[in-house]
């Protein structure tokens, strides 16, 4: 494997892990919150993307590579509302959007197909993710601090649980 997407595709793998624990913490905050149905929400989030990056710990030592498990920092906790928990998971989906974009581009830059194409399930992933995020934080915005909405969006959020495709 060409070192510098390795290197690449190992900073992803970090990326993927604190997004898992960024969604474990959002679902420990819902859940100490009243929001059972969020917490469901963000417990299952957070296996997504942990799978996410064991998909890329053994596509990396599948070909020759090694990858490296990282020190996953402490996300954060401090969430004031809500609103802020889903815009949080907004800028965490767009943040892992713009690194695969990057991975993308620097496979064609150096003509590793290979890895291009594996990554092509990461660009759908997202794209599916980030529009889910887009449309809670829409719904959000337009239920603003009514408490009858948060009930009714607490209870039917998981209708917008992402399927993941087969593996
Ligand atoms: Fe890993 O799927 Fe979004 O972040």
């Amino acid at each position: 494997m060409i070192a510098e997407i390795e290197t690449l595709l190992n900073e992803q793998i970090k990326y993927e892990a604190k997004a898992s624990a960024q969604y474990l913490s959002m679902a420990c905050w819902a859940d100490t919150n009243g929001y059972n149905g969020v917490a469901d929400f963000f417990y299952t989030q957070s296996e997504e993307e942990r799978v996410h990056m064991t998909k890329l710990v053994k596509f990396i030592n599948e070909r020759n590579g090694h990858a490296i498990i990282p020190a996953v920092e402490k996300p954060r906790d401090d969430f004031k509302s809500l609103m802020e928990l889903f815009e949080t998971f907004l800028e965490s989906e767009e943040f892992v959007t713009s690194k695969i974009n990057n991975i993308i581009y620097q496979c064609l830059q150096l003509k590793d197909y290979n890895v291009h194409n594996f990554m092509q399930w990461y660009v759908a992933e997202q794209l599916e993710e980030e529009a889910v995020a887009r449309t809670l934080l829409d719904k959000m915005k337009i239920i603003g601090d009514d408490k009858s909405g948060h009930y009714l969006f607490d209870r039917d959020i998981n209708g917008f649980q992402i399927e993941e495709e087969p593996k």
